[in-house]
């Protein structure tokens, strides 16, 4: 089964003004229009009107939908899969593994179709009662990053959809293609499915200035923005001022702390992964190690190793283990954030561009070990690069003090055998990130968790737990089945 069987084919995507060139070695991939301004308009007016259908259709009725999505993303996995390679430069097996979290957010939102509860809370009132129930929202506008170009998506979408919701795609300018097949996927789906309204789901193309009027524009019910602290910034400023609602998703600047009684090799494997994984372009990428000084000098060395034998190269070989950055941009703000540790005082091992035969077109770097003193103003911001900042630690309280003394609070992990270690470290005084891990990563989570974190992270939360509760309205509702009118709070209010 090929991804021409869902109507896209890249090699006739030759007309338009986005470009999408392969990481891989630069060579364009295919073209896609911007979508105007008016034609924006047109597909939220009828996502408004698909939404006002679909809110009506019973929720395990939508969760089939779902489930039929996720049945065709199984069956075309591995030409998803190969696109995102193909884009978005992700090893095979990352690559698969992104689909895979879409598989997983299908199967997860199929269950809990059957599950949106409310509550029922006890009256202080005779013969009333109270309810709390989830309603149906609105269009929910989603926008993505380049580095998750489909999972990302399909966090939202699955629970959005379940949760009674149209949905309206803007992805990066840098990863149209993917969104297009996927978007094709569930367009087909919706097509043979009676209950599915026109325009449940749209895409549109273009850059930040199409966004822009995605995100004013107050039809859109709630916007869910993945990018950078400084785009949510914006995005969350303007949908606040028309009281829409917002779930932003923005950077990270993940830290690790490697305790005197840490597993070695686990470290050594937890540090490379999340520091190489995607060419270092997760927002739960690893970016600052603290190591405890009894550990420095060994583990340095042992990373210093690995680093170097990380086999860098095609993205499509089975091999490889780091693929290309996303573009020279990339690549350049890399290479700025390098200088910058160095005249900073850094003692910086690797960084550099790794020349691969007839793929010159291509940005690959081998990951970066920079060792410093303390922390300088480069590693307090998020360079989407593979650089690890390495620090030494005395004590694991300030240890904890530097995982938390940034601006961002997505992820963070703690590399212990201490019980009471680890339970300092997630307690209320412990990381105050959105995820804390023990003896694993920062990155590679699960979709059954609420994914996100506080600070200038943004707040929001995706995926598993509660996270559906963002894509409803909740409701509070008191019933009165009394022959009288009893006032809350003993109020009297006698009428003649
Ligand atoms: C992102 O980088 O925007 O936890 C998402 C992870 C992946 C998702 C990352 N499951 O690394």
């Amino acid at each position: 089964m090929s991804l021409t069987s869902v109507g896209f084919d890249r090699t006739q995507l030759t007309m338009g003004d986005i470009a999408s060139h392969s990481p891989i070695d630069g060579h364009l991939l295919g073209r896609v229009s911007s979508t105007t301004v008016a034609e924006l308009d047109a597909l939220l007016t009828q996502s408004v009107n698909a939404f006002h259908q679909w809110r009506t259709v019973p929720a395990p009725r939508r969760g089939e939908l779902v489930r039929l999505f996720g049945a065709a993303v199984r069956e075309h996995k591995k030409e998803l899969a190969e696109l995102i390679t193909l884009e978005a430069g992700k090893i095979n097996s990352e690559a698969a593994g992104e689909v895979q979290e879409i598989i997983d957010i299908c199967d997860f939102a199929v269950g809990l179709s059957r599950q949106l509860y409310g509550l029922t809370i006890t009256s202080e009132r005779r013969e009333h009662h109270l309810l709390e129930r989830w309603h149906p929202l609105g269009p929910v506008g989603v926008i993505t990053a380049f580095n998750f170009p489909m999972a990302v998506w399909a966090w939202n979408a699955s629970l959005a959809l379940i949760c009674g919701d149209s949905l309206i795609w803007k992805p990066s300018e840098k990863t149209p293609l993917t969104a297009l097949a996927l978007s094709k996927i569930l367009n087909n789906v919706c097509a043979s499915f009676s209950d599915a309204p026109q325009g449940l789901s749209a895409l549109i193309q273009g850059d930040r200035s199409i966004g822009e009027h995605l995100v004013k524009d107050p039809r859109v019910a709630l916007l869910s923005a993945t990018g950078s602290t400084r785009m949510g910034r914006e995005v969350a400023g303007q949908v606040a001022s028309r009281f829409g609602r917002s779930l932003l998703e923005l950077g990270g600047n993940n830290a690790m702390i490697v305790s005197p009684s840490a597993r070695e090799d686990l470290a050594v494997r937890a540090i490379t992964f999340a520091v190489a994984a995607t060419a270092g372009q997760r927002c739960t990428t690893l970016r600052r190690l603290y190591i405890h000084h009894s550990r420095y000098d060994a583990m340095v060395a042992r990373l210093k190793k690995a680093f170097s034998s990380l086999r860098i190269g095609n993205p499509l070989a089975d091999d490889t283990l780091v693929g290309p950055l996303i573009d020279e941009s990339a690549f350049n703000a890399m290479q700025k954030a390098l200088a910058a540790a160095k005249a900073a005082g850094a003692h910086i091992t690797y960084g550099e561009r790794v020349p691969v035969t007839h793929l010159e077109g291509g940005f690959y770097a081998r990951p970066a070990l920079v060792e410093l003193e303390s922390m300088v103003e480069v590693c307090k911001q998020e360079t989407f690069a593979p650089i690890l900042y390495v620090f030494r630690y005395e004590d694991l309280s300030d240890a904890i003090k530097e995982n938390n003394g940034v601006a961002q609070g997505l992820s963070s992990s703690l590399m212990t055998q201490d019980l009471s270690e680890s339970e300092r470290f997630l307690s209320a005084e412990g990381s105050d990130c959105g995820i804390a891990n023990i003896n694993i990563g920062p990155s590679g989570a699960e979709i059954g968790g609420a994914f996100g974190g506080e600070k200038e992270t943004g707040g929001g939360r995706e995926a598993g737990s509660d996270s559906w509760k963002a894509y409803m309205r909740r409701q509070t509702q008191t019933i009165n089945y009394s022959a009288d009118l009893p006032l809350a709070q003993g109020v009297k209010f006698d009428i003649e």
